[in-house]
């Protein structure tokens, strides 16, 4: 039975969810949802997801939405090993506290800088939300200090899935990843250890960096 996804590649989510399909070996059904056009409003999607996300998942009769959710779910049911996701509950409490802090601090701190640019209420983004943005930042290059990836293991995990495809787009859209030299590090490090890191998010990264710079229309 297939695993569809809808997506669209410029979503940094729906990246991620990219990421962790290739790590575990399962060819998704890729279905484009053109954000742009509103295609996630029309009553067939509504019907799959009603809060209009993507990514959404649909395996046989399971049909999921929230990306960090997807990659528990595909890295456990499908992973070879636990490697990417652990049993342990120690190891896998450490992924799982990024994945948290992914989707309540920094993602969230994000959606602040870019929602009401995005939505052309500002030409440009507060300074108070990239204060806190930078806050959010500078709390993951401490968690990074003296790790290899994210969750202290010598391996990637979902975590650094999940973190790698926001990071990255984050960094194309001007934000100076470099300050954080722990994130810096760990970004190099997992460009070289992800595979089909530039064919499922680089470029789409950049574009989404692109995306965003467009829509900033003051300095
Ligand atoms: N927390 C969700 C966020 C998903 C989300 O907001 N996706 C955006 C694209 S990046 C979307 O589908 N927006 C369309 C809409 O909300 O109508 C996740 O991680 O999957």
């Amino acid at each position: 039975m297939p695993i569809t996804l809808y997506y669209l590649p410029l979503s940094p989510y729906c990246r991620s969810v990219l990421l962790t399909a290739r790590a575990v070996g399962i060819d998704l059904t890729l279905k484009t949802v053109n954000l742009f056009d509103g295609e996630q409003l029309k009553p067939e999607f509504i019907q799959i997801n009603p809060q209009h996300t993507v990514p959404t998942m649909v395996d046989g009769d399971l049909t999921l939405w929230e990306s960090r959710a997807i990659c528990m779910y595909l890295s456990s049911q499908y992973g070879k090993d636990d490697s990417l996701y652990p049993k342990d509950p120690k190891a896998r409490a450490k992924v799982d506290a990024l994945l948290h802090f992914d989707l309540s601090t920094l993602a969230h701190r994000w959606g602040l800088v870019f929602g009401p640019v995005k939505l052309g209420k500002l030409s440009k983004p507060s300074q108070e939300s990239v204060d806190k943005f930078h806050e959010a930042l500078g709390w993951l290059d401490g968690f990074l200090s003296h790790k290899k990836f994210a969750a202290g293991t010598d391996h990637v995990t979902i975590a650094d899935h999940v973190l790698v495809a926001n990071i990255s787009s984050y960094q194309a859209a001007g934000f100076i990843i470099q300050d954080y030299s722990n994130i810096y590090t760990w970004l190099q490090r997992c460009k070289e250890a992800i595979d089909g890191y530039e064919e499922l998010n680089g470029n789409d990264a950049k574009k989404y960096g692109d995306f965003v710079k467009s829509k900033i229309t003051e300095k």
